[in-house]
């Protein structure tokens, strides 16, 4: 029993290393998996929590946009500029916007390029330990299509190189 626990306990301090504890849901260690979105989490009290992102870390967390916009929360571990993105292989028009702790918009960003229907925030200074909430909608509000989002304290981390993880039957 107690050895279980402890090898739990090193399990669980790897993924927080490795993927960033984006939910509850993150199953494996593997760079290309990702946090499931746990809806409801249409409004900012519902946020589903990312919690710390680690400093030269990434997290992403794969969603479903279908009629509502999905809100998640994040803090930083160390004071840092980010990159927060969106990719769709279905090619989801995304619309993605971060709010300051009272709701107020501090970054928009529908398409990263013309042409180009995802999104992209780099953002300026964000303060270690302050609530940050990032909100993805769809660009249609009649729009469904599923999507990943990443979130990336490192600058040597290229979002658009990564893999994209498959939604598993979302
Ligand atoms: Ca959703
Ligand atoms: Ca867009």
């Amino acid at each position: 029993m107690k050895r279980k626990s402890r090898k739990r306990l090193l399990h669980l301090t790897a993924v927080a290393f490795l993927v960033c504890l984006c939910l509850g849901s993150v199953a494996g260690t593997a760079q290309s998996e990702c946090g499931l979105e746990d809806e409801p989490n249409g409004t900012m009290q519902t946020a589903n929590v990312l919690g710390q992102i680690p400093f030269w870390g990434s997290c992403c967390v794969m969603g479903r946009i279908n009629g509502w916009k999905d809100f998640f929360t994040f803090t930083v571990e160390v004071g840092s500029e980010v990159t927060i993105t969106t990719a769709s292989r279905e090619n989801g028009d995304t619309v993605l916007t971060v709010l300051d702790a009272a709701g107020n918009p501090l970054y928009v960003n529908d398409d990263v390029a013309p042409g180009v229907l995802q999104s992209r925030i780099d953002t300026g200074y964000l303060y270690p330990g302050v609530l940050y909430y990032i909100v993805v909608e769809g660009f249609s509000k009649s729009a469904q299509f599923n999507y990943v989002l990443y979130i990336n304290t490192s600058p040597s981390i290229d979002p658009s190189t990564l893999p994209l993880p498959t939604p598993p039957g979302l």
